[in-house]
C-alpha cells in the first residue's frame, strides 16, 4: 500500500491504479482450487519470547523550548549511517521476524496473497501524437510496463520496462511526460523507493535514450515546451554526503531549470529561484497553448502562489532567468492549472469557496476583480480535480460523501452538459486532451477491481463503453457487501464511515475488525481494491472499515481544517468513535480491533494507542510522524506545518506536546475503571507494529526507531505488557511509491501474519 500523498493530478494521470475486473461467480467462500477448507489455528506465542533490545539511553541530550525541558534520550538514534544504529535495526528485525515467521497460517496467507494479486492491471491508454501509451502489469511483475500501440487495437510493444532496471525490481518508473509532438518521452526513475529521481528522455520511433541523466531531482514538474525541444524541471544543490534517499538532510533552495534535449545537464538554463525563500517548492506548468509558463511556489502543504510569463515569444527556449508576473500573492489558497483559452487561464481554486471552484483569470489583466467563476462552489460536494478535453468541454470530478462524481461541462459557460454513470467507488485514472475526441476514465470500489471506460465525444449521445474489464480468478465479489454509515464522533460531528465484510455477517462482536485511518492534508481516502483487505475479510472472517475522519478532504477545507493544528486531536478523536462505534453495533471487540496508518496516519495510530492503549487489540503503524517536536529537521519535514504547526513557536509547541506520540508513552493506568467498550484484564498497550525503511526520506525512520526504542524502554519490561510490541525495518525501500510487487506481498503477509498472530486469529483456507 503506497503512502504517497502528492498532488492529485500526480495520482490520477501518471500512476497506474491497482484495478480488477469481471468477478468470477463461485458458489465457495474459499475457492483455491484443488484444497478443502481448512481452519488454520494461530500458534500460541509465549510472552516470555520477547527480549527486546535494551540501547543506550543518553541523559544528557536535553532540548529546551520555550522554558520547558524535554528529554531526547535516543537522539544518536536520528544518525542512520551510525554503527550504533544499524545494530539497533538488526537487533530489533531478528525480534520482529521470529514472531511473524511463526505464525501457523504465514504460508497459507502468502500463497492466497499471491494468487488473488496475480490479475493483469491496466492504466487508461493515453494518446500522444500518433501513438497510445498504456501500462500494464501481468500481475506479479515488480513494476508495471509501459506498452506503446499504434491505435488502440494495434499490437501492444514494450515501450519501458523498469524490470530490466534492476535484478530486485527497486528501481521504479516515478513519472512520464511527453513532448506535445509526443515524439520523446521525459521520464523520472527513482531507486529504492526514494523521493529522488533521475530525469530521463527517450525517443519514441527509436526507443532509445538521449544521453543526458539529470540529477539532484526531486518535488519537480517536468512541463514540455510546445517546440518539442526542452523541459522546465525543478532540482536542489549539490549536498553534502549522500543523495540516495537514506540521509535526512533537509531539501531546500530548490530552483526551476530549463533543459533542452540531448545537452548536458551543466548546460541547464536557470530560469526561477527565490534565494530568500530556501523552503519553497516551485511548481510549474506550460499552458495548453504553449505561451505561458504558470508557477506555483509552495511553502508547506497547502495555499501557492502564482505568477506567469509569457513563454510564446521565445525563440528557442530561454537563455536565462524569467521574467515573472505576479498574479496572487498571498499564501491564501490553491490555485491550480486547468486549462486556458488565448489569456483566460482556468484555475481550480479554494479561494472564497472552501470546496473549490473553477475560476477563470485573465493573466493579461489579472486583478482580482476581474476574475470570472466559471463552475461555482457545491455547497456540499468537493470539486476535486477538472481538465480540458475535445476543444471546449470540462471534464469535472467531484466528491461526494466520499464517493466519485464524474461530469462533462462546457468550457465557454461551466454548464453541465452530462453526468457519467457511475457505480459507488471512485474514478482511479483519467486521459483525455483538449486535441482529442474521445476521453478514458477508469473506476475502482472495495469489491470492484477495475473498469475503464471509453467516451466518443463527438457523438451527439455521449455513451460511455466499457473499453477494458479485468478478471480476477479465484474471487467472488458477491459474497461480500460494502456499507457506509454516518456516525457521531466525540463531539457529535457526522463522521462517515465505509464497512466492508461478507454478506450475512454475524454482529456478535466476535469478528476480527482492521480500521484503516489517515486524515490529514487535505487527502481524501476514497474506495479501492486490495488484495491484502480481501484476505483479511475473506480469510480471517474480517470486518474492513475506513473512517473519513477530519483532517482529510472529504468535505473540502473546513473538514481538513478542522482536524489540522490545534484541531489535530479532533481527527484522533474521530478514529477513537468509529472502534467504539464499531464495537457498540457488534461488528467486533476491541480484543478483535487492528488499527492501521500510514506517513500521517501512522502519526494517527499511534497517538491513538497513546491515548487509548485499551481500546484496540492491533495497531500497525506504517512510516509515520512519531517525533512532533523534530519532524520539521528532516528533508522535506518543514513543509508540514500547514497541518501540524512547529515546535519553534510557543503555542504549537503545547499542543505537539500533548500529541506527539514519541512524548505521550506511559504505562497504562492500572486503577482506572474499566471502559465498557476496551479491553478487559491487565492495562497494557495493545500489539504493536511499527513498519518504516531505510530509504524512506519522506519521513525518516528516526520517528519510528525512536519511538519504538521509548516504548520498549517505558512498557516493554513491565508485567502487564505481554503483547508484542514490534518493529520491522525494510531495507531498499521508501515511503511506499515505487515498491516492487514481491516486497508489498511480502509485508502485506508481516502484516496480516502480525494481525492473525496477535489478536489469536484462526484463519480459514
Ligand atoms: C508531501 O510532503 C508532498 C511532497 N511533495 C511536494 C511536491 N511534489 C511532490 C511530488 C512527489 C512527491 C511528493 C511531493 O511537496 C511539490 C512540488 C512543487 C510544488 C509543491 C509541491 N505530502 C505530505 C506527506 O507526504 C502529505 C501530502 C503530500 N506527508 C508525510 C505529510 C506527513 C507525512
Amino acid at each position: 500500500m503506497s503512502h504517497v500523498a502528492s498532488c492529485k493530478c500526480l495520482r490520477l494521470f501518471s500512476r497506474l491504479t491497482v484495478t480488477l475486473s469481471p468477478l468470477v461467480r463461485r458458489s465457495s467462500p474459499y475457492p483455491l482450487s484443488g484444497r478443502s477448507t481448512r481452519i488454520v489455528p494461530a500458534k500460541v506465542f509465549s510472552t516470555m519470547d520477547f527480549k527486546y533490545p535494551v540501547p543506550r539511553r543518553d541523559g544528557t541530550v536535553i532540548d529546551e523550548y520555550h522554558g520547558n525541558k524535554i528529554a531526547d534520550p535516543y537522539r544518536w538514534l536520528e544518525d542512520p549511517d551510525a554503527e550504533e544504529t544499524k545494530k539497533f535495526v538488526d537487533e530489533q528485525n531478528a525480534v520482529t521476524q521470529p514472531y511473524l515467521h511463526s505464525f501457523a497460517a504465514r504460508e497459507d496467507i502468502k500463497s492466497r496473497l499471491t494468487q488473488l494479486w496475480n490479475y493483469p492491471k491496466y492504466s487508461c491508454p493515453t494518446r500522444h501524437g500518433d501513438n497510445y501509451f498504456f501500462f500494464k502489469n501481468t500481475g506479479l511483475q515488480n513494476q508495471s510496463v509501459l506498452y506503446i500501440q499504434d491505435s488502440l487495437d494495434g499490437d501492444p510493444r514494450v515501450f519501458l520496462d523498469p524490470n530490466e532496471l534492476s535484478e530486485d525490481g527497486t528501481v521504479a518508473l516515478s513519472r512520464t511526460r511527453f513532448s506535445e509532438d509526443g515524439k520523446t518521452m521525459c521520464y523520472g526513475i527513482s531507486k529504492s523507493g526514494s523521493d529522488w529521481i533521475t530525469i530521463h528522455f527517450r525517443d519514441v520511433a527509436t526507443g532509445r535514450d538521449y544521453p543526458e541523466v539529470l540529477e539532484k531531482v526531486k518535488f519537480s514538474p517536468m512541463t514540455w515546451t510546445h517546440d518539442n525541444k526542452g523541459v522546465f524541471y525543478a532540482r536542489y544543490p549539490e549536498q553534502q554526503g549522500k543523495t540516495d534517499g537514506s540521509e535526512t538532510v533537509s531539501n531546500e533552495y530548490q530552483k526551476l531549470y530549463y533543459h533542452r534535449i540531448n545537452t548536458p545537464q551543466s548546460e541547464d538554463v536557470l530560469v526561477v529561484e527565490f534565494p530568500n525563500e530556501p523552503k519553497w517548492r516551485i511548481g510549474a506548468e506550460v499552458s495548453d497553448c504553449g505561451n505561458y509558463l504558470l508557477i506555483t511556489p509552495q511553502k508547506d502543504c497547502r495555499d501557492n502562489l502564482l505568477y506567469f510569463t509569457d513563454i510564446g515569444s521565445l525563440e528557442d527556449g530561454p537563455r536565462g532567468p524569467l521574467t515573472l508576473h505576479q498574479i496572487v500573492e498571498k499564501f491564501e489558497a490553491d490555485y491550480e492549472y486547468v486549462t486556458n483559452v488565448g489569456p483566460e487561464c482556468i484555475f481550480r481554486t479554494n479561494k472564497d469557496a472552501p470546496n473549490y471552484r473553477l475560476v477563470s483569470i485573465n493573466v493579461e489583466n489579472p486583478t482580482m476583480d476581474q476574475w470570472r467563476t466559471l463552475v461555482e462552489e457545491d455547497s456540499k460536494d468537493v470539486l476535486d480535480w477538472a481538465t480540458n478535453v475535445h476543444g471546449d468541454k470540462l471534464v469535472v470530478c467531484y466528491i461526494h460523501d466520499v464517493k466519485s462524481v464524474l461530469q462533462l461541462r462546457d468550457l465557454s459557460n461551466g454548464k453541465l452538459i452530462i453526468q457519467l454513470p457511475l457505480d459507488v467507488g471512485t474514478v482511479t485514472g483519467f486521459s483525455g486532451k483538449k486535441k482529442y475526441s474521445e476521453m478514458f476514465y477508469q473506476f475502482a470500489s472495495f469489491l470492484t477491481p477495475g473498469v475503464i471506460f471509453r467516451c466518443d465525444l463527438t457523438k451527439p449521445t455521449i455513451q460511455p463503453e466499457v473499453y477494458r474489464e479485468i478478471e480476477v480468478k479465484n474471487f467472488d465479489a458477491s459474497l461480500y457487501e460494502t456499507e457506509q454509515v454516518f456516525y457521531a464522533s466525540k463531539d457529535g460531528t457526522k463522521i462517515p464511515m465505509f464497512i466492508v465484510h461478507k454478506k450475512g455477517l454475524k454482529k456478535d462482536g466476535t469478528n476480527p475488525c482492521l480500521l484503516y485511518g489517515y486524515g490529514g492534508f487535505n487527502v481524501s481516502l476514497q474506495p479501492t481494491f486490495s488484495a491484502t483487505r480481501l484476505v483479511f475479510i475473506q480469510h480471517f472472517g474480517g470486518v474492513f472499515a475506513i473512517p473519513n475522519i477530519r483532517g482529510g478532504g472529504e468535505y473540502g477545507e473546513s473538514w481538513h481544517n478542522s482536524g489540522r493544528l490545534f484541531n489535530k486531536q479532533n481527527g484522533f478523536d474521530d478514529f477513537q468513535a468509529a472502534a467504539e462505534f464499531l464495537i457498540q453495533n457488534g461488528y467486533t471487540s476491541s480484543e478483535k480491533l487492528a488499527i492501521q496508518g500510514g506517513s500521517n496516519g501512522g502519526l494517527l495510530v499511534a497517538a491513538c494507542i497513546n491515548q487509548r492503549p485499551q481500546l484496540f487489540g492491533a495497531a500497525i503503524a506504517q512510516v509515520g510522524v512519531l517525533d512532533m517536536l523534530r519532524f520539521h529537521k528532516f528533508t522535506i519535514g518543514y513543509a508540514w506545518v500547514s497541518d501540524y504547526g512547529s515546535s519553534d513557536d510557543p503555542e504549537h509547541f503545547k499542543n505537539l506536546l500533548r500529541i506527539s506520540p514519541l512524548h505521550n508513552i506511559k504505562i497504562p493506568d492500572g486503577d482506572s475503571a474499566c471502559h465498557p467498550l476496551e479491553r478487559k484484564g491487565s492495562k497494557q498497550y495493545p500489539a504493536t507494529l511499527l513498519l518504516t525503511a531505510d530509504h524512506d526520506d519522506r519521513v525518516v525512520p528516526l520517528h519510528s526507531l525512536k519511538f519504538i526504542a521509548e516504548l520498549h524502554h517505558t512498557v516493554g519490561n513491565h508485567p502487564a505488557q505481554t503483547n508484542p510490541l514490534l518493529i520491522r525495518v525494510e531495507t531498499k525501500a521508501g515511503h511506499g511509491g515505487g515498491k516492487p510487487t514481491a516486497k508489498q506481498i511480502e509485508e502485506s503477509t508481516d502484516i496480516l501474519s502480525f494481525i492473525g498472530h496477535s489478536l489469536n486469529i484462526q484463519c480459514i483456507f
